[in-house]
C-alpha cells in the first residue's frame, strides 16, 4: 500500500563554502530539524534539506590561496558541514551541493524555462570592477577603491543575461495578497511588500568574468551567478525537473535569516512564475544571534562554535538554549553566560532534577514499578487538567513556529509539578495501607505528568527526552508517539521503569564558562599537530613540537632557515595541570633572559612536581599562542617515541647554563 502519509518538505539556505558553521548556521538547522521531529510526531512524511553554495568569486579566490582546485577545495568545504551536522544530530534528508550535477542540470533547466516563456533576455552590465581580484564590486570603498585590496576600480561593462524581474512587480504583490502567510513574520512581510511596491529592476542573471559557476549551455563564457544558482537548490534537492515524481515541490517552508529574505521573496517566486512552476508555501525569515550587540562574523573574530557547547552541556541543552532564549523572528543575544544559567535552572534543576527524583522515589516505594493512584484529591485533579491543557497550548505555539512560548508552557509544567511533590511530600508518608495509596497517587501523578512533559519536549530535547522514554518503561521510541493522540491518563500502573541515566549535570558557571572559551580558542586557532601531539619518528634530534612539523622525507633546509629557530636551555620552574586540558601541562620555564609560561603537551606522560628544577630545550621565538584558552609563549622540544608518538623531553648529560643557545 503506498505511503499515504502527507508530505511536508522545509529547507535551511545553502550555506556558503568559503567559511565554517557557527552558531547563526547552527540556529537555522537546529529550528529545521526541530520542525522536521515535530512534524513526523504530527505525521507528516518529512524530509528537510540543508547544503552548500559553492560557487563564484570567493571560492574560486579561497582555493586559489588554499592552492587547491575549487572542486578539491569545495569537496572539502561541503564534507565539513555535512560532518558537522551528522555529528550535532541534525542531519539533512537531502544534503544539496550547488556542484552535483543533478543540480547543474535544474539550474539549466530553469533557464531553459524562462527564456522559452520570454523572461530571459541579454544585455549589458555596468559595474565597478577590481581588475586584480577579477570581480565587480557592489560596494566600494570610498574613492572608488576595491574593498578587499582597497586598489582603484575601473567601470567595465560585460554581457549578461537578464531576467526580466520588473515584469512581476504586480504578479507578485497579487500573489502576496492571496497568500497572506507566505512571507512571516509580518514585519518583514511589510518591508518586502514596500520593496516591491517601490519597483524591480531587471536582474543580472549570468557573468562572463566568473570561471566558477554552472555554465549557460551553449553560451559559454557565461555562467550563472549567485541567486539563480542557488535558490534553485531546493527544487534539485527534491528532483529538479522530475519533482512531480517525487512529490515534495512545492516546499512548504523555506527557513531563512532575516538577510536573505528578499531574495526569497522576490525573486524565487518571481523566477517559479516566469518558469511557470508551483511556488513554495511559505518563506520565514528569522532573526539574527548577536555577540554583543553585532552580527557574529569571522572578521570580526566574535564567532560562537557549536562543538565546544556541546562538548560541555551536550546538544539538547544548546538546542534548548537556542529556541528558548529569543522570540523566534527577533533577534537575539548570544551569551555563555545566560547559556549556562539556563541549563542549570531549567534543564539540570528543572525536567532533570524531576526525572531522577520520580524514579528514585518510585524505586524506593514500589519496587521501580508504576504505581496504580487511588482516590484523586482536588490537587491532584488540578494538576491533571493543567498538563491536559499544556498539551494544547505546546502543540498550538508550535504549529506557529513559537518555540520558546511551547517551551515555556511545557516547562510551566514542569515547575508545577516541583510544587506539587514540595506540597503533597510523598517522602514523609508512613507505611500504613491509607499513606502508600497516597503516595501512589501522588507518584503516578508525577510520572504521567512526566510521560507528557517528555512527549512534548521531545521535538527540542531529542536526545535527553529519549533517555526519559526509557526510564518510565514506555515501549518503542518517544519519537514515533503521535502527538494527536497523546493524552492525560495513559499511563499504565505495573510498568517498570528503566535505567536512571545521568540526564543533565549541574555544572559550575564559571568553570564551564572557561572551558568552552578554552575550546572555542583552540578550534579557531587549532594547535599545530606539533605540540600536544606526536612528530612521527624517534630519530630526530629535535623531535616533538619542532621537528614534527617537518615530517621525515621533507625537503632538506639551509643552514639559514636552521638558525632562524632560536633553541635555548630553559630551567622549568613551575607545573601544573590545566582543567579540561588532560594532555597539557602549563609551565613557567626560566630561559636565562625571562620566565615564560609555556603549555607542553606531556601530561600524559609526566609528573608536573617532578618536572620542577629540570633543564629544558625550548624553542624560544615561535609565536605566542592559546593553547586551550592558556597563553603558550614558546615550545618545549621532546623527541617523539614509538607508535603512540610518546614524547621523551630533549635534554642533557652535563651541567648547563641556562639561556645557552643550541646551535
Ligand atoms: O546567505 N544569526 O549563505 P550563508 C542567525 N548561501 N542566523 C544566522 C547568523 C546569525 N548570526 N549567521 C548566519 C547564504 N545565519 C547563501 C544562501 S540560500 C539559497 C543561499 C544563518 O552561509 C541564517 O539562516 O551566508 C542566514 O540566512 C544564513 O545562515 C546565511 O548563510
Amino acid at each position: 500500500m503506498p505511503d499515504q502519509k502527507p508530505k511536508f518538505y522545509l529547507t535551511t539556505p545553502i550555506y556558503y563554502t568559503n567559511g565554517l558553521p557557527h552558531i547563526g548556521h547552527t540556529y537555522t538547522t537546529v529550528v529545521a530539524d526541530t520542525i522536521r521531529r515535530y512534524k513526523r510526531m504530527r505525521g507528516y512524511d518529512v524530509v528537510m534539506t540543508t547544503g552548500t553554495d559553492e560557487h563564484g568569486v570567493n571560492v574560486e579566490r579561497a582555493a586559489q590561496k588554499a592552492g587547491i582546485p575549487e572542486s578539491e577545495f569545495v569537496a572539502n568545504m561541503a564534507e565539513a558541514w555535512r560532518k558537522l551536522w551528522d555529528e550535532l544530530g541534525i542531519p539533512a534528508d537531502e544534503f544539496i551541493r550547488t556542484t552535483d550535477l543533478k543540480h547543474v542540470r535544474t539550474v539549466q533547466w530553469l533557464f531553459r524555462l524562462c527564456r522559452e516563456n520570454g523572461y530571459v533576455y541579454k544585455g549589458h552590465y555596468t559595474g565597478l570592477y577590481c581588475i586584480y581580484d577579477n570581480a565587480f564590486v557592489n560596494e566600494p570603498k570610498p574613492g572608488n577603491l576595491c574593498p578587499d585590496c582597497e586598489r582603484p576600480l575601473e567601470t567595465l561593462t560585460e554581457e549578461n543575461y537578464f531576467f526580466k524581474l520588473s515584469a512581476f512587480q504586480k504578479p507578485l504583490l497579487d500573489f502576496y495578497k492571496k497568500n497572506p502567510d507566505f512571507i512571516q513574520p509580518e514585519s518583514r512581510k511589510n518591508e518586502i511588500i514596500s520593496f516591491v511596491e517601490g519597483g524591480l529592476k531587471d536582474l543580472s542573471i549570468t557573468r562572463t568574468t566568473i570561471r566558477w559557476g554552472i555554465p549557460v549551455p551553449g553560451e559559454e563564457p557565461h555562467v550563472f551567478y549567485v541567486w539563480f544558482d542557488a535558490l534553485t537548490s531546493y527544487l534539485s534537492a527534491v528532483g529538479g525537473p522530475e519533482y512531480e515524481k517525487r512529490g515534495y515541490w512545492p516546499a512548504d517552508l523555506h527557513l531563512v535569516g532575516k538577510d536573505i529574505i528578499r531574495f526569497h521573496a522576490v525573486y524565487w517566486p518571481a523566477f517559479l512564475m516566469a518558469a511557470m512552476l508551483p511556488i513554495p508555501k511559505q518563506i520565514w525569515a528569522h532573526g539574527w544571534f548577536l555577540m554583543d550587540a553585532a552580527k557574529m562574523s569571522k572578521s570580526k573574530g566574535n564567532v560562537v562554535l557549536p562543538r565546544p557547547i556541546v562538548n560541555m552541556v551536550g546538544m539538547d541543552a544548546l538546542r534548548y538554549f537556542l529556541l528558548r532564549e529569543v522570540v523566534f523572528g527577533q533577534d537575539g543575544n548570544f551569551s555563555y553566560d545566560a547559556l549556562v544559567t539556563r541549563y542549570n535552572s531549567d534543564l539540570a534543576n528543572g525536567l532533570g532534577n524531576l526525572a531522577s527524583r520520580t524514579a528514585t522515589l518510585i524505586e524506593k516505594n514500589f519496587a521501580g514499578k508504576i504505581p496504580k493512584p487511588a482516590a484523586l484529591l482536588p490537587q491532584d485533579e488540578a494538576l491533571a487538567k493543567d498538563t491536559q491543557n499544556a498539551i494544547g497550548e505546546v502543540l498550538e505555539r508550535y504549529e506557529k513556529l513559537e518555540f520558546g512560548r511551547a517551551l515555556e508552557a511545557n516547562w510551566s509544567v514542569v515547575a508545577a509539578a516541583d510544587k506539587y511533590l514540595t506540597s503533597e511530600k510523598p517522602w514523609a508518608l508512613s507505611a500504613s495501607e491509607a499513606d502508600q495509596a497516597r503516595k501512589a497517587t501522588i507518584l503516578w501523578t508525577t510520572a504521567e505528568l512526566l510521560r507528557i512533559v517528555t512527549v512534548l519536549a521531545h521535538p527540542v530535547l531529542p536526545d535527553s527526552t529519549a533517555k526519559v522514554w526509557t526510564l518510565l518503561g514506555q515501549s518503542g521510541t518517544v519519537a514515533a508517539f503521535g502527538l494527536d493522540g497523546l493524552r492525560w491518563g495513559q499511563l499504565a500502573p505495573g510498568t517498570a521503569l528503566g535505567k536512571l541515566q545521568p540526564l543533565f549535570p549541574r555544572v559550575d558557571k564559571t568553570e564551564a564558562i572557561e572551558r568552552i572559551e578554552a575550546m572555542t580558542e583552540e578550534e579557531r586557532n587549532p594547535a599545530p599537530a606539533a605540540t600536544p601531539a606526536p612528530a612521527p619518528a624517534a630519530s630526530a634530534p629535535a623531535a616533538g613540537a619542532a621537528a614534527a612539523a617537518a615530517p621525515a622525507g621533507t625537503a632538506q633546509i639551509g643552514i639559514d632557515d636552521f638558525t632562524k629557530v632560536e633553541m635555548r636551555v630553559g630551567e622549568v620552574k613551575t607545573a601544573e595541570r590545566i582543567a579540561g586540558a588532560d594532555k597539557l601541562l602549563k609551565l613557567t620555564v626560566d630561559i636565562g633572559t625571562e620566565i615564560r609560561q609555556i603549555c607542553a603537551g606531556i601530561a600524559q606522560f609526566y609528573e608536573p612536581e617532578k618536572l620542577v628544577g629540570r633543564k629544558v630545550v625550548v624553542v624560544a621565538n615561535l609565536a605566542p599562542r592559546k593553547l586551550r584558552g592558556v597563553e603558550s609563549n614558546g615550545m618545549i622540544v621532546a623527541a617523539s617515541v614509538g607508535p603512540d608518538g610518546r614524547p621523551v623531553l630533549a635534554g642533557f648529560h652535563e651541567e648547563v647554563e641556562v639561556g645557552a643557545r643550541l646551535k
